[in-house]
C-alpha cells in the first residue's frame, strides 16, 4: 500500500475537556501563531476573539502528528475562518504576516512590556500608552502613581519576567510546607497549576491548601503568612478572605468563574544555593505565588478549578452548562435538573458526574 502522499484525517473532540492534550506538540508552529494573536485580543480587551484563537490553538495542540497541508483540516471542529486563514499562510509562508505585523506595531511592544510588570493588566496599560507611556524608563518619570503591587512589580521585574523552574518551585513547596506545618498541624500543601500539569517552567507557583478536618482551616491564611513573613520570605503580598458563603451568587449559585476562597497573592524572596551576597552579587531572586486555602469539602473542585489549564477550565464549566445542565465552579458542583450539589472527594468524582472520561493533570495542557 502507497502511504507517502496519503493525508491523514484527523477526528477530534470539540471540547478541550474531552481531549488528551500533553505538552508534546506536534505544530507549535501554528499554536505559537494564534496564541500570540490570542494574546494580543485579550490585551486589547477583546475576549471573544481571544478565545476564539485559544479554542483553534487547543484543537491544534491535541493533533497526534504535524499539520502540513489545509486538507488535512477538513472536518475539525474550533478552527474559525480567521485562524484557518492564519494557519493557511503559516502553512504556505512559514510565517503569519498578521502575527508579524502585530509583533512589530508599538502598540503590542508596549501592552507586553506594561503588562509584565505584576498588578499591570490590559485596561492600565491602555491607559498608560494614551498617555504616551511605552516603556519602563517613561513609565518611571511620567509621574503616574503606582499601586502597591505595581511598585513590587516594577522593582522585581526582570526576576518575575524570568521563568519559575520546577527546582525553585519545589524549594517553595518545602518553604509552604514548613510554613504551614508550624501553624497548624496536620494541614496539608498541593502544588496546583502548570506545574501540576508537568510543566518545565512557569510564570508563578501555585498552591492549594488544607485541613482534613473540615473548619480547621478557617483563619489559617493570616497565620500562614505571618510566619512566612517572620522569616523574611515575602517581599509583597496581599490577602483576600473568603467571600464564598457571605456572596449574593454563593453558595446556592456557583456560577461565576471567578473563586472566592482565601487567597494570597505574594511575591517569596528565594535564596539561590549558598552562595555569598556582595554588593554586586544578589543571592536571591523574586518569585510570584498564589496561595489558596480551601476546606476539605471543597478540596477536589479546588484542585481541579486550579490545576488548569486556564482553557481547559473554561471548557469544563461550558461542558457542564451546555451539555449536562450543571454549574461547575472551583468550589462545588450544582446539578440545576436534581437541583442539588454534587458531593465529590476527587477529580475523578467530578469527571464521572460529568460524563466525561477522566484526563490526568498532564493531559490537560490544552
Ligand atoms: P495561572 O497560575 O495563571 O496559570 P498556569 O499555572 O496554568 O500557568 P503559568 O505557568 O503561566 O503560571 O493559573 C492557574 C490556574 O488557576 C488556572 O487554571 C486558573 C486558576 N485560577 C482561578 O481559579 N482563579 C483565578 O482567579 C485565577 C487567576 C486562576
Ligand atoms: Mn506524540
Ligand atoms: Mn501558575
Ligand atoms: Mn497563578
Amino acid at each position: 500500500p502507497q502511504i507517502s502522499g496519503s493525508v491523514a484525517l484527523f477526528s477530534v473532540s470539540s471540547y478541550a475537556c474531552q481531549r488528551r492534550t500533553t505538552l508534546d506538540n506536534h505544530n507549535s508552529n501554528l499554536t505559537d501563531a494564534l496564541s500570540l494573536l490570542a494574546e494580543n485580543a485579550e490585551l486589547n480587551n477583546e475576549d471573544g476573539r481571544g478565545v476564539a484563537f485559544r479554542r483553534a490553538a487547543a484543537l491544534l495542540k491535541a493533533l497526534p502528528t504535524q499539520v502540513i497541508s489545509m486538507s488535512q483540516l477538513r472536518g475539525l471542529p474550533c478552527l474559525g475562518e480567521h485562524s484557518l486563514r492564519v494557519i493557511k499562510d503559516v502553512l504556505e509562508n512559514g510565517v503569519s504576516s498578521e502575527v508579524e505585523s502585530t509583533k512589530q506595531s508599538k502598540r503590542y511592544k508596549a501592552l507586553k512590556i506594561l503588562t509584565g510588570i505584576f498588578g499591570v493588566g490590559a485596561k492600565t496599560a491602555d491607559r498608560w500608552i494614551r498617555a504616551g507611556i511605552y516603556n519602563l524608563e517613561q513609565l518611571r518619570h511620567s509621574g503616574q502613581t503606582l499601586n502597591r503591587a505595581q511598585k513590587a512589580g516594577l522593582e522585581h521585574y526582570d526576576d518575575l519576567n524570568e521563568p519559575v523552574t520546577k527546582a525553585e518551585a519545589d524549594a517553595i513547596g518545602e518553604i509552604v510546607q514548613k510554613a504551614v506545618d508550624s501553624v497548624l498541624t496536620g494541614s496539608q500543601v498541593a502544588l496546583s497549576g502548570g506545574f501540576r500539569r508537568g510543566k518545565l517552567t512557569g510564570h508563578d507557583v501555585d498552591f492549594l491548601i488544607t485541613h482534613p478536618e473540615e473548619g480547621k482551616e478557617v483563619g489559617l491564611m493570616p497565620k500562614v503568612v505571618a510566619w512566612l513573613e517572620s522569616q523574611g520570605f515575602l517581599l509583597y503580598q496581599k490577602t483576600t478572605r473568603n467571600s464564598y458563603l457571605e456572596s449574593k451568587d454563593g453558595p446556592a449559585r456557583p456560577a461565576s468563574n471567578m473563586d472566592r476562597f482565601e487567597r494570597c497573592f505574594s511575591i517569596f524572596k528565594l535564596t539561590k544555593g549558598k552562595e555569598q551576597e556582595t554588593a554586586s552579587h544578589k543571592i536571591w531572586r523574586a518569585v510570584r505565588v498564589d496561595l489558596v486555602v480551601s476546606p476539605i469539602s471543597q478540596f477536589a473542585f479546588a484542585v481541579l478549578g486550579w490545576t488548569g489549564s486556564k482553557l481547559f477550565e473554561r471548557e469544563l464549566r461550558r461542558w457542564a452548562g451546555h451539555e449536562k445542565n450543571m454549574s461547575l465552579s472551583s468550589h462545588a458542583l450544582f446539578d440545576n435538573t436534581q437541583n442539588k450539589y454534587l458531593r465529590a472527594t476527587s477529580e475523578e468524582e467530578i469527571f464521572a458526574y460529568l460524563g466525561l472520561e477522566y484526563i490526568p493533570p498532564s493531559e490537560r495542557n490544552a
